[in-house]
């Protein structure tokens, strides 16, 4: 009796054990063990070879990988939520379908963008470093070390998904107003829950936020969304959080903001140039104006673990001839 052949996957950065265990169960699984991140040429060559790929945000599938000759990949099942390292328009016309894994990152997401919210106002970081860094701590003075109080301040959301959703929960809790550009108002009942209100215009809603968080995807309509003009609207004494990714802002006009006074400081999770992070930003770091941290808004095993299980329900279902449940169309984003 032959013995039918398991789906060949390829995945290529290492995920939790529990999820691999459960991929070689499942399937042919190709592991990447050592978490090398795979050269293009290596991901060319899965793409010919593989059934399906599960790639991360650090993989750049891209039209030259999913339109060269011989491709057999059915699938690029993504571990990760924003789609914009893949070409999802080529893949589509291609006859290759796409599948995310949202919902299971929203609250850790959230979670880490209110971290950001309240780290630079309140310099956590900076005073944190006075104790781990060796500076000599001279005692408690009523004048040292204030920041400011987030409590009354508005926060502007822009993106009011899930994850603006879930921000604008945590930040009405702590005492923010809560404001949002979105492509359209959220359901009525969610803006009263929130006591939120919306702009139309992003412009507007700029020139007179304390906070500005963005939690939108990247997509070509959102490339420089705070372009260097739009950044110029904000306030002197404004903070702008990013947990989303680092393309929505046009990052070398952020920094020139913050360093001239001009834009009070940032909090930033995405770079737009990752995982390289500007030197001025790094200074800018070391003096208190920015908190940086290398993406990790989504980084718990919880969310992981989550994060694997779609991976596997949206390939299952897919190799079963069903429509899996996280498929992602061109335009999406
Ligand atoms: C993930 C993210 O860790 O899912 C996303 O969109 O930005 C991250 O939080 C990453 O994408 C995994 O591929």
């Amino acid at each position: 009796m032959s013995v039918r052949k398991k789906p060949l996957v390829v995945v290529t950065r290492k995920l939790p054990d529990t999820i691999e265990t459960r991929m070689r169960e499942l399937f042919d699984a190709r592991l990447n063990l050592d978490d090398k991140p795979m050269s293009p040429q290596h991901l060319a060559e899965a793409m010919r070879v593989a059934d399906v790929l599960v790639p991360t945000v650090t993989d750049e599938i891209n039209d030259a990988i999913i339109n060269q000759p011989e491709v057999k990949v059915k699938l690029i099942a993504h571990f990760g939520n924003g789609v914009d390292n893949i070409d999802v328009e080529a893949a589509h016309k291609r006859g290759i379908m796409v599948t995310n894994t949202p919902k299971v990152l929203t609250e850790d997401t959230a979670d880490m963008t209110m971290a950001l919210i309240l780290a630079v106002p309140r310099r956590l970081i900076e005073g944190a470093a006075v104790l781990t860094e060796g500076k000599d701590w001279q005692g408690w003075s009523p004048m040292w070390m204030l920041g400011h109080r987030i409590g009354g301040k508005r926060l502007g959301i822009i993106g009011m998904g899930r994850i603006g959703q879930a921000v604008a929960r945590r930040a009405h809790a702590f005492g923010l107003q809560i404001h949002y550009h979105n492509r359209k108002p959220v359901a009525p009942s969610i803006e009263e829950e929130l006591a939120a209100t919306y702009w139309e215009s992003l412009d507007q809603m700029l020139a007179r936020m304390d906070i500005i968080s963005v939690n939108c995807p990247h997509t070509p309509a959102t490339f420089h969304l705070l372009s260097a003009r739009r950044l110029k609207l904000l306030k002197k004494d404004a903070y702008i959080v990013n947990t989303a990714r680092g393309e929505v802002i046009d990052e070398a006009m952020l920094t020139k903001l913050i360093e001239s006074g001009d834009i009070a400081g940032a909090g930033l999770d995405v770079y737009e140039h990752e995982p390289a992070v500007s030197p001025k930003l790094l200074r800018l770091a070391k003096i208190g104006k920015v908190t940086l941290l290398p993406h990790m808004g989504s980084a718990t095993i919880e969310g992981r673990v989550e994060m694997g299980e779609k991976v596997m329900i949206n390939i299952r279902t897919f190799l079963d001839g069903h429509k899996p449940p996280d498929r992602v169309l061109p335009g999406m984003g």
